[in-house]
C-alpha cells in the first residue's frame, strides 16, 4: 500500500514522534500552510521588526525576535518577562492572526492538549551560526498549558535535555513544517538550538523562522 501521506515533497516526512513524556514532534504538520504563515510573519515584522534582545546578563542574543498576540516575550537588563507592548515602539504587539491560533490549537489537540488558547507568539529568526543555548521556558503563569513550536525554512538541530541543566541532551532535526508540542512532565525540560548550518530554503532563503506559542497569563 502506498503511504497515505505522499505529497509533492517526496523527501519530506510526516507522522508523529514522541520526544519524551508529554512532548511530541508532529512531522510536516504545518507544511501545507507554510507560505501563508510566512506572509503573516512579514506583515507582523513590518509593524514590529525583528530585533536582538539583551539578556539580563548583558549578552546580545544571536536569535532575532519579535512577537504577536496580546503578550510578547521580552528580555533586557531587568530580566525576562511578558509585556503587552513592544518596548521599541511603545505600541501593542500586532494581533495574533487567526491562522496562527487555529494551527496552534490543532497541533496541541493532536498532542493531547485540548482547548489550547495561546495569548503569546514569539517569532524567532535564525541566520547561519545563530544558536539558542540550553534554557527552560518558565516565564509563563500557566504551567498546565503546553507550548507549540513551529519550524519554517532552513532545518535546525534541536537540543533536548531534561529537568536539570546538566542532563544529557538528545539531538532532533527540525525541518520546514515540523511542529513540536510539549507540556505536562516535560514542560520545564531544558532545550536549545545548535548553531544553524548554512543552507537554503526557497521560502526563507538562509533563514530559519520559528513560531513559539504560549499561554503566558
Ligand atoms: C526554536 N524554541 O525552536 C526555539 N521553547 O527556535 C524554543 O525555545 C522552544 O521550540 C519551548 C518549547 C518549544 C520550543
Ligand atoms: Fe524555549
Amino acid at each position: 500500500m502506498p503511504p497515505s501521506n505522499l505529497d509533492l515533497f517526496s523527501n519530506a516526512s510526516s507522522g508523529t514522534e514522541a520526544l519524551g513524556p508529554g512532548a511530541m514532534l508532529l512531522r510536516g504538520f504545518a507544511r501545507a500552510e507554510a507560505e501563508v504563515l510566512l506572509q503573516a510573519v512579514s506583515s507582523i515584522t513590518a509593524q514590529a521588526p525583528f530585533r536582538h534582545l539583551v539578556t539580563p546578563g548583558g549578552h546580545v542574543m544571536s536569535v532575532a525576535m519579535t512577537n504577536c498576540g496580546a503578550l510578547g516575550w521580552v528580555s533586557d537588563e531587568q530580566g525576562y518577562r511578558y509585556s503587552h507592548h513592544d518596548p521599541d515602539s511603545g505600541q501593542h504587539w500586532p494581533a495574533m492572526p487567526a491562522i496562527f491560533l487555529e494551527l496552534a490549537a490543532r497541533a496541541a489537540d493532536v498532542a493531547g492538549y485540548a482547548n489550547f488558547k495561546p495569548d503569546a507568539c514569539l517569532i524567532n529568526r535564525y541566520l547561519p551560526d545563530t544558536r539558542l543555548t540550553l534554557h527552560q521556558d518558565r516565564n509563563e503563569h500557566d504551567a498546565d498549558a503546553p507550548i507549540v513550536s513551529v519550524s519554517l525554512g532552513v532545518p535546525a538541530t534541536f537540543l533536548w535535555g531534561g529537568l536539570q541543566r546538566n542532563n544529557p541532551t538528545k539531538r532532533h532535526r527540525l525541518e520546514h513544517g515540523d511542529v513540536a508540542v510539549w507540556g505536562g512532565p516535560s514542560r520545564f525540560f531544558f532545550h536549545g538550538i545548535a548553531p544553524l548550518q548554512e543552507a537554503w530554503h526557497p521560502l526563507t532563503q538562509k533563514q530559519r523562522i520559528n513560531l513559539t506559542f504560549r499561554k503566558a497569563r
